[in-house]
């Protein structure tokens, strides 16, 4: 079998974690575009010259030039500017359409067969533009938002809870913004459901609530917390963790079912727009959505959700994109 070839657009802080995670994990041959000069060839460099140590004999390479993504089978998209504080995902919308236009061009040229997950934001309408502009078909374009953002509500419910976080499994749907759906109902601890765990933590119903309110709130704004911290840029580590596992369940065919930015084309009660919901992971990319029922109180959180996405990508339609 010959080896895989991923392409990673977007040199930037994420760019280079998924370049050494990329290697470290042997997942194919790496190629880390951007247009800033010698920046890419500089950091694939330095991840190559650790192979050694690290022991990955994949190839790490730097490019200015889109012709070097040529037989890509995956491609990651990272490029566009990251928020500051005090700014919304969403405030980042005119110049990161731009971007991901040209992006996209270029993707569609030389790497027309490729999977691609998106990782820019605001991640729904990034996704969106992709697609509109590639042409490819939805099952190779979904974006990374619900991975991360259920690894955020795990790791705190973990915490809360004095368990490893590797029992902890806490799905979050919906528009990666504020506005998105932790799914109190479906968290468990190995099947064991959260609210009850912490309901015998506090020998309290209320007091219960009130703790997972707090962590819902937090998961929604844990993106915010880290920017706050960073003061230039965001995050970066665990972003690029969530979509190393979105590429690894496809390059390896695992049918993995994670919380995915794709295409609705019905479920959920959604119709063409790009929205988190859970989806297996395959070699075909998104190869199905995988519904599950939503109580009045979930599916009124989602509608809400899906018209911050509806809003958002009419907002860039306006702009022209
Ligand atoms: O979970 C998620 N989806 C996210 C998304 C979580 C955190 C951050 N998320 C977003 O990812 C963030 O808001 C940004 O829109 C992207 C990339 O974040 P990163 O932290 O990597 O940003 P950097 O370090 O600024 O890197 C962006 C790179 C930088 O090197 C630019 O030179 C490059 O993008 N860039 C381009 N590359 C290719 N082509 C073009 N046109 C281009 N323009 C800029």
């Amino acid at each position: 079998m010959s080896r895989k070839k991923i392409a990673l657009i977007g040199g930037g802080q994420i760019g280079g974690v998924l370049a050494q995670l990329a290697a470290m994990r042997q997942l194919g041959d790496v190629i880390l575009f951007d247009i800033v000069e010698d920046l890419p060839q500089g950091k694939t460099l330095d991840i190559a010259e650790a192979s050694a140590i690290d022991k990955f004999d994949v190839s790490v390479k730097g490019t200015n030039d889109y012709k070097d993504i040529s037989g890509s089978d995956l491609v990651i998209i990272t490029a566009g500017l990251p928020r500051k504080p005090g700014m919304s995902r969403d405030d980042l919308l005119s110049v990161n359409a731009k971007i991901m236009k040209s992006v996209a061009e270029g993707v569609r040229e030389y790497a027309p067969n490729a999977i691609i997950i998106i990782i820019s934001n605001p991640l729904d309408a990034m996704v969106t533009l992709f697609k509109k502009v590639s042409g490819f078909p939805a099952n190779r374009v979904m974006g990374q938002a619900g991975v991360l953002d259920s690894s955020r509500f795990a790791s705190f419910i973990a915490w809360e809870l004095g368990v490893s976080v590797k029992d902890v499994s806490a799905p979050v749907l919906g528009g990666h913004g504020d506005t998105m759906v932790p799914l109190v109902r479906y968290a468990s601890v190995n099947g064991l459901p959260v609210m009850e765990l912490l309901e015998r933590k506090y020998n309290d119903a209320a007091k219960a609530r009130e703790v997972m309110t707090a962590m819902v709130e937090r998961t929604k704004q844990a993106g915010g917390e880290v920017v706050k911290l960073l003061k230039t840029g965001s995050a970066f580590y665990s972003p690029a963790s969530a979509a190393i596992q979105m590429a690894e369940a496809i390059l390896r065919d695992e049918k993995r079912v994670l919380m995915v930015c794709a295409l609705l084309e019905g479920e959920f009660g959604v119709n063409g727009y790009y929205v988190g919901v859970p989806a297996i992971l395959g070699a075909n990319g998104v190869e199905k959505v995988v519904e599950v029922s939503l109580n009045a109180e979930e599916k009124a959180l989602m509608d809400n959700s899906v018209n911050a996405v509806t809003t958002l990508v009419a907002d860039m339609e306006r702009l022209g994109f």
